[in-house]
């Protein structure tokens, strides 16, 4: 057995029941075969790649809460930080009923490579809890977010670890934490990202995984001498990144005709109405179903389908593993050209595979949304400066990060003989400066 199937062994070995984390760590070190091999002495006798698949630490811990009715809740929060070799560790929140530490581990050490991407200074990490914001009052979010910080606040900080949101986590549960987090430390510090702007924010970054997701697809599309612009385009999730994705795709000539959540999708031909998409999800927090009262023509179908709709770009931006082997098989029929990952690890492993060998252009979301955390970082940037920078300025930053990030990828997989391998590239070019960080700094 060579070095990279034993190390994948002693994962599967060493962390039962933790699928999502064995298919991350698969997709990755599978990928660095070339790099691994042509090193493999120096990162044997080092363990690197041992040092690199365990979290450097991990907390797990209780989040009791009082519910409307009076009634004492009581939820599992976790925290894991997993590599913090390039920078202080940076990474999302997660509130959703699926979370558990096989979520969050297979979540930071994508994260890990996904910051080594962006070419800011942010280690990997990341947190949640298995608490569900759905149906809750604002009261029970506030809560719950005091809790959760109460005990979280012992482990984070400017300089040592900076989370903010993902998945159920956005502006208003990010001014809870910060409020909580504020009040336990008494420090004013640039703790968390996401924040509002009157309290430290930065401009764009609520955007900002969306439009880097399409500055990097435009970017890939124009290596490939193809135009984004007229290209039909299906968006799964209503969430955050679904939003700002649409809202890029449309201003940059494209027309976005899906949209979905947990419980069921909406295709509307002439092109997703974006303020109804952010009244309904935004303003009301309501189900995407809601979508045809506004628009009769649209048609709304329960559980999954998105990729099922004749379209020439599809953009995954809900979950992990919501694109099968089969939905790929149905967008190769329909002639699909590009699929690029808003969300982290939407495609599976067989799916991804079918579609690179169809010569679906792939960009996996360790590249596709780094944008988000890219903007996170100008945020970090700006607060320690005490300065904020102007929409268009950050826009231009994230532009140029994404850009970058498109030749990056592009030029790792074609100097390892794998042009147009995308998911090769980006492993590669991620792991590369991880690697020589961990290396320099020996064995810690
Ligand atoms: P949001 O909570 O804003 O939105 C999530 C969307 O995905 C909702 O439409 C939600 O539907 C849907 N969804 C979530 N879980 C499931 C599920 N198990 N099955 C079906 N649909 C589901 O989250 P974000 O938009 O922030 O995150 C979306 C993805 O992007 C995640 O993979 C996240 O890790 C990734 N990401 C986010 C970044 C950010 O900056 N926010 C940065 C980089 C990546 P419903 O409301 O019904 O649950
Ligand atoms: O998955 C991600 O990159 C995020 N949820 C954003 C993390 C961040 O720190 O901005």
């Amino acid at each position: 057995m060579g070095y990279i199937d034993e190390v994948i062994a002693q994962v599967i070995e060493k962390n039962p029941a933790q699928p999502e984390f064995h298919q991350a760590v698969k997709e990755v070190l599978e990928s660095l075969r070339v790099v691994v091999e042509a090193n493999e002495e120096v990162y044997k006798r080092e363990a690197l790649l041992e040092r690199m698949v365990q979290p450097e630490r991990q907390f797990v811990f209780r989040v009791p809460w009082v519910d409307d009715q009076g009634q004492v809740q009581v939820n599992t929060g976790m925290r894991v930080q997993f590599n913090g070799a390039i920078g202080p560790y940076k990474g999302g929140l997660r509130f959703h009923p699926s979370v558990n530490l096989g979520i969050i581990k297979f979540l930071g050490f994508e994260q890990t490579f996904k910051n080594s991407l962006t070419g800011l200074p942010m280690g990997g990490g990341k947190g949640g809890a298995d608490f569900d914001p759905k149906g809750k009052s604002d009261r029970e979010i506030m809560a719950f977010c005091q809790s959760f910080m109460t005990e979280l606040s012992k482990y984070i900080g400017a300089d040592t670890d900076v989370p903010a949101g993902d998945i159920g986590v956005g502006a208003r549960e990010i001014g809870y934490l910060f409020g909580q987090y504020k009040r336990i430390a008494s420090k004013y510090e640039g703790v968390l990202t996401g924040k509002g702007l009157s309290y430290g924010g930065s401009l764009v970054r609520t955007q900002a995984t969306g439009y880097g997701l399409l500055y990097l697809t435009d970017e890939l599309l124009k290596l490939n001498n193809i135009s984004l612009a007229g290209k039909t385009v299906a968006v799964s999730g209503s969430g955050n990144v679904a939003i700002y994705a649409t809202e890029k795709a449309i201003e940059l000539g494209a027309k976005v005709v899906t949209a979905s959540d947990s419980k069921g999708w909406i295709y509307d031909p002439e092109g997703i109405d974006l303020e109804v998409l952010k009244e309904i999800k935004e303003v009301k927090r309501e189900r995407i179903l809601e979508y045809t009262k506004y628009r009769p023509n649209a048609q709304y179908h329960e559980g999954k389908g998105v990729w099922s709709v004749k379209v020439d770009i599809a953009l995954p931006c809900a979950t992990q593993n919501e694109l099968h082997l089969e939905d790929a098989k149905q967008l190769v029929s329909n002639g699909c050209i590009a699929v690029c990952e808003g969300a982290n690890m939407p495609t599976t492993l067989e799916a991804t595979k079918y579609l690179q060998e169809n010569k679906v252009i792939f960009a996996p979301g360790k590249a596709a949304n780094a944008g988000g955390v890219a903007t996170s970082g100008l945020e970090m940037a700006q607060n320690s400066g005490r300065i904020s920078w102007t929409a268009e300025e950050v826009d231009e930053k994230l532009k140029n990060i994404m850009i970058n990030i498109t030749h990056n990828i592009s030029d790792a997989a074609e100097r390892y003989g794998a042009k147009g391998n995308y998911v090769l590239g980006a492993n590669i070019a991620g792991f590369e400066k991880v690697a020589d960080a961990m290396l320099a700094q020996g064995v810690c």
